[in-house]
């Protein structure tokens, strides 16, 4: 029996892996950081028998309440992830599983590998609609890459999207490669009409360097990115001050910025109610948004969320904060489950890669219908 991560976006450390029915693992913090909760690694083992693996330091992750009725995800062709028999104990979290094959992957969430964000990214450059800009590189030197889809004009507004500041909130690349998808597809009226109205700066992924090493939240650093917005340094967080400096040039009208949530078992929204310039416009258009997101998809709601930040006490370190701050605009954090839907549970993917995508493409439309309000 082997078990091995050293692939994109691996992380485990075999403690004993002799008897199938205990194996012993632990997961690795992000480098020069305590946190960890993401983990993606492969058994490979021809004996048809029951196998049981123990993640022992799952109670001292970083989201601990995330394990709760947490089902982890296995695949035996990479493609098709679905969710296997999980408990959590407080300590252990494990997993139970008799493959039907002898190489199975197991992972936190469906893994969004580099080699495919590249082909998102070269795809979508092949759309006349769609340039490739590179704004510069990461700490370990990856490309930090922007989609611009459609022309500036002055009756136009400008939509940023920006996700995975989080690496192992994979969910959220997921959710681009949905809305890129749709959004330049030439048959579809809504991605159509939506780029009369607004030129869009797409950002797949904030921290390719993250993804790569397994991280849960940090970039090569160890620093959480969604904590830099404030004063990004080339140095220290060279992700967020690239994109940010795009911004200052392009302007913002609206502002996505996609995560996943360890804990909430919901697809959700954090708002700008917390920024010193927070006002009724802001609320009303927040309010808009999610009336309309209401009515296009049923795998949203809006009665579980994070706490509300108090009147001026928002942390403008935070991206979707700093944004609305700076530009005055409509911003939102959009939070994804680790875990299902429980509005509409599916006990064989749990929330997933395809809902995730599909939740994107619905998001068009729900900036289809409030982009004339943005100004
Ligand atoms: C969260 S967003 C921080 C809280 N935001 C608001 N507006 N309350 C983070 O970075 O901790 C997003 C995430 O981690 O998924
Ligand atoms: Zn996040």
């Amino acid at each position: 029996m082997q078990i091995s991560s050293q692939f994109d976006s691996g992380n485990i450390k075999v403690i004993k892996a002799t008897d199938p029915s205990n194996i012993e693992l632990a997961i690795n913090k992000d480098h020069q950081s305590d946190f960890y909760q993401w983990f993606h690694f492969k058994l490979h083992n021809n004996q048809r028998c029951e196998h049981v693996l123990h993640i022992t330091n799952a109670g001292q992750s970083a989201y601990v309440e995330g394990w709760q009725d947490y089902q982890a995800v296995a695949s035996y062709d990479r493609d098709h992830w679905f969710r296997v028999p999980t408990e959590f104990d407080g300590q252990n979290l494990t997993i139970t599983l008799t493959p039907e094959y002898d190489s199975v992957y197991f992972a936190y969430f469906a893994p969004y590998s580099y080699e495919r964000h590249q082909d998102l990214l070269h795809n979508a450059q092949l759309d006349i609609d769609c340039q490739l800009q590179v704004l510069g590189q990461t700490i370990d030197g990856r490309d930090v890459s922007v989609l611009k889809v459609g022309e500036e004009a002055q009756d136009k507004k400008v939509i940023w999207l920006t996700a995975r500041q989080h690496p192992g909130e994979s969910m959220a690349e997921w959710f681009m490669e949905g809305f890129i998808d749709r959004l330049l597809d030439e048959d579809d009226g809504v991605a159509r009409a939506l780029l009369n109205k607004a030129v869009f700066y797409l950002v797949p992924n904030m921290n390719p360097d993250g993804c790569v090493r397994g991280h849960l939240r940090t970039n090569a650093l160890g620093v959480n990115l969604n904590r830099e917005w404030l004063e990004p340094s080339l140095d220290k967080s060279p992700e967020v001050y690239l994109v940010r400096e795009k911004m200052l040039a392009t302007g913002v009208d609206m502002h996505l910025d996609i995560h996943g949530d360890e804990a909430l078992p919901v697809n959700f929204v954090a708002g700008c109610e917390g920024i010193p310039s927070y006002d009724q416009r802001l609320k009303t258009l927040e309010d808009n948004f999610k009336s309309i997101l209401l009515a296009i998809t049923p795998e949203f709601q809006d009665d579980k969320g994070y706490d509300k930040d108090p009147a001026g006490q928002a942390n403008l370190t935070v991206a979707s904060n700093w944004v609305g701050e700076q530009f005055k605009c409509l911003a939102f954090t959009v939070e994804m489950p680790f875990k299902d839907n429980e509005l509409l549970p599916d006990p064989s993917v749990g929330w997933s890669d395809n809902r995730s995508s599909l939740f994107g493409r619905d998001m068009l439309t729900a900036i289809y219908r409030i982009v004339g309000d943005l100004r």
